[in-house]
């Protein structure tokens, strides 16, 4: 549809050059070029239109108005990329009027329904009580009692769709000492989230995602992988923890903590994102990643040492959200990102590594690491997505296509992606 195999032919000569030198520099080339086909990252459907920030929203114009369109813009890049095969939904954000109409469009688009998303950190206009005070934690048992009928309808919604998670992210906490009780906030969360687990289908798993701060300043009851670990291993075998990668405090060790959780079998899933200084949800693999391959290298050594499938053992979401780019431009960006980080991580010489690591040889350690991280692995994503039926180069393609000047075309400049 999008001129893919001429754009293809167009570049094959110079891909197959580098190709080649990359191909004799790798030993398990062939094996990750599999690997990387394989490998999906979930869109989320928030992330289709412009963000914005607390102080202003400048559209790009073209956006997704409906979740039919918002299908359509997933369904778009994973034309170009063969590698965003899943949307990830946001209730009441996205409300599938008819579900099986939802199913078939996505299906006819090669998306799966990722995660569902529940919100209980924005009041809805038609909504008896607030969240202003939190809502799973809420002091009053009714608030409490809405948050949790509002998730087991989201897992209905999922339902429907073929989902088979249900991500829960809190706002909840507080804005000044001594306005709320811990301990009492901790119960209220965790016998509420037995609730909402108590709803969950057999095959599903519950994603708890911490974050530092943020829309609380003082305190946040889901704050740190610590206490989302110690609410997960309450409510039993589907809740896992969901690492965010903006939601840490700063210079925290992601890839210990990711180490971790998957050593406890607890570690359930992604936010992939990239930030300087809080949850700045900017593109994967754009400020750390030298950090973003860290996470993979844990990744692909706990994931092996386990003997789990690395695509579809985890959840592999991204949330980002953006002011200045072309929301799917971006997103292209970061799954380029995010498979490169992970190709280089399945590149590194596991043996030699542990063989260094039994001798105390630090640097190298070091040297088997950094030496992955600096070595081009582009060519072998570009050869995963070409052999998948993508585009060599899928941002060149989405340019010279015009894909977004035609999105006006039909959308107009002045659009709003819904919930945003
Ligand atoms: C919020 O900071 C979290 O990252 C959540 O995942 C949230 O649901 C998502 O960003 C949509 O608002
Ligand atoms: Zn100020
Ligand atoms: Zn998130
Ligand atoms: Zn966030």
């Amino acid at each position: 549809k999008y001129k893919i195999q001429q754009h293809n032919d167009d570049l094959l000569k110079a891909h197959e050059r580098r190709l080649s030198y990359i191909t004799s520099e790798i030993e398990n080339a062939e094996a990750i070029i599999q690997k990387v086909v394989d490998f999906q990252i979930a869109i989320p459907s928030w992330a289709l239109g412009t963000g914005g920030t607390r102080f202003g929203r400048f559209s790009g114009g073209g956006e997704p108005r409906t979740l039919e369109e918002k299908i359509e813009d997933v369904g778009l890049l994973h034309s170009l990329n063969q590698s965003s095969g899943a949307i990830s939904l946001h209730i009441p954000w996205d409300i599938p009027q008819d579900a099986k109409a939802i199913k078939a469009l996505a299906a006819q688009h090669g998306l799966k329904f990722d995660a569902v998303n529940s919100n209980t950190f924005q009041d809805q206009p038609d909504q008896a009580l607030t969240y202003k005070f939190g809502s799973l934690q809420n002091v009053n048992k009714a608030i409490r009692k809405q948050a949790i009928e509002h998730n087991i309808e989201v897992i209905k919604q999922g339902i429907e769709l073929g989902s088979e998670s249900l991500t829960v992210w809190l706002s909840d906490g507080s804005c000044f000492p001594g306005q709320l009780n811990f301990r009492k906030a901790y119960q209220n969360t965790l016998e509420s989230l037995q609730e909402i687990y108590a709803a969950l289908p057999e095959n599903w798993k519950l994603f708890l995602e911490y974050k530092a701060f943020e829309p609380n300043f003082y305190s946040t009851t889901v704050a740190d992988w610590g206490q989302s670990y110690s609410y997960v291993q309450k409510l039993g075998n589907k809740a896992y923890t969901l690492v965010d990668l903006g939601h840490h405090l700063p210079n925290a060790n992601i890839e210990q903590i990711v180490a971790l959780l998957l050593m406890e079998g607890k570690l359930g899933g992604f936010h992939f994102n990239d930030s300087k200084y809080g949850d700045d949800d900017l593109t994967a693999g754009s400020i750390k990643p030298y950090q973003l391959f860290l996470i993979f290298n844990e990744l692909v050594e706990g994931m092996d040492a386990r003997g789990m499938n690395h695509a579809t053992d985890l959840g592999w979401m991204i949330d980002a959200s953006h002011n200045v780019k072309d929301p799917l431009e971006d997103l292209l960006q970061s799954v380029e990102g995010i498979m490169m980080s992970y190709a280089q991580a399945l590149s590194v010489d596991r043996k030699a590594l542990e063989e260094a690591q039994n001798n105390n040889d630090v640097v190298r350690a070091q040297e088997i690491l950094q030496n992955a991280f600096r070595t081009d692995v582009r060519a072998l994503v570009a050869e995963a997505r070409l052999r998948a039926g993508g585009a060599l180069n899928p941002l060149e393609l989405y340019r010279s296509q015009k894909v977004r000047e035609n999105l006006i075309a039909e959308r107009g400049l002045k659009t709003v992606a819904t919930g945003l």
